[in-house]
């Protein structure tokens, strides 16, 4: 069975190449021509489940599995914005650094230094024995300038609780344990285990 990663995100396949280790992990523009998928749901898991069974659908090999990701960071005092649209919150098509930086401003256009930012991920699971969604969060401050390099999308600007720098400065590891999606992919993990 393998793992096909229904995302077109190289952030996301980074890290589930890295912290999938015991199956095969491929994306699904490796097996297929890459296509639009239209996320129309309003909630994290209805995106996450339309991304797999889109996947699936088209899969030549119904005995493998589909993985996809929706996630976000929602900040409280913006009304949990962007959250399901922070791929898109600086327009349709907008690039992770213009996405970063309107946050910044916008944030900046609140008058505070950091404020409580978090993180969700919905990981959905599509195969012969049916559709699955796990959840994971990671809760910390979105600061209003961005540091370091690792990692991808808001982490320059995001530093979780119980440290003192952000994703972006802080080892990939950090991510793999504590983040929302390598909780939610800790949740997936059993599930595919039990199904193999
Ligand atoms: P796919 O739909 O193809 O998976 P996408 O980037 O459009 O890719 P989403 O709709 O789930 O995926 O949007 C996720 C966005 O949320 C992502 O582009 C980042 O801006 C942000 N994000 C999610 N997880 C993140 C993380 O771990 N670190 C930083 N930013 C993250």
């Amino acid at each position: 069975m393998k793992i096909v990663l229904a995302t077109s995100n190289q952030g996301k396949v980074k890290e589930f190449r890295s912290w999938i280790s015991e199956y095969e992990v491929v994306a699904y523009s490796d097996i297929m021509e890459p296509f639009e998928i239209e996320e129309t749901g309003s909630t994290f898991k209805e995106n996450a489940l339309i991304k797999a069974r889109a996947v699936y659908e088209k899969l030549s090999d119904k005995n493998d599995m589909v993985l996809s990701d929706d996630s976000g960071i929602s900040v409280p005092l913006l009304g949990g914005a962007p959250g399901i649209y922070s791929a898109r919150y600086a327009g349709v098509g907008a690039t992770s650094e213009a996405n970063l930086n309107k946050l910044i401003a916008t944030l900046k256009e609140q008058g505070v230094s950091k404020t409580p930012a978090f993180y969700t991920a919905a990981i959905a699971l599509v195969c012969a024995k049916g559709e699955f969604c796990v959840h994971g969060w990671m809760h910390g401050n979105a600061i209003m300038e961005a540091r370091g390099h690792n990692g991808f999308g808001y982490d320059p600007m995001f530093m979780p609780y119980g440290y003192d720098k952000t994703l972006g400065e802080l080892d990939e590891s950090v991510k793999k344990a504590f983040s929302h999606r390598g909780r939610a992919l800790e949740l997936a993990h059993i599930i595919i285990n039990s199904l193999k």
